[in-house]
């Protein structure tokens, strides 16, 4: 059930994506669980065009809650409230409060154990696309 669940997912954001890409290009970033005391942004580093959106998502299967918090880089703050379940997910549009270069960002519950990522911003001039 939560693999069809699961695949259910992949399949909505596969169409989400696609049905994007004339726009923004949306860079998909998984929160999942590598053991009970392991936890990460899949992936962890991403390289994003200023208008992009990223969304995060919980792929974990323990059930364990995770958020997306900036504390350097131009952001500053939580990005939404926890996301309790399997599928929640968080849309951010790569936007002016993001600065050039390097935005760290962290998952609060699981700072202690490396739960951290980075959205690296490019400057481009017109579309990337
Ligand atoms: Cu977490």
């Amino acid at each position: 059930m939560r693999r069809f669940a699961i695949a259910l997912i992949a399949v909505a954001a596969f169409f989400t994506t696609v049905s994007n890409l004339s726009a923004q290009t949306v860079h998909e970033v998984k929160m999942v669980d590598i053991s009970l005391t392991s936890f990460a942004f899949e992936p962890a580093d991403i390289t994003v065009n200023r208008g992009d959106i990223i969304r995060w998502t919980n792929a974990g299967t323990l059930g364990m809650p995770h958020n997306v918090e900036f504390r350097q880089g131009g952001l500053s703050g939580l990005v939404g409230p926890l996301l309790l379940s399997a599928g929640d997910t968080y849309e951010l549009t790569v936007d002016d409060q993001f600065i050039a270069g390097l935005n760290p960002y962290l998952c609060t519950p699981h700072e202690a154990m490396g739960m951290k990522g980075t959205v690296t911003v490019v400057e481009t001039e017109g579309s990337s696309n």
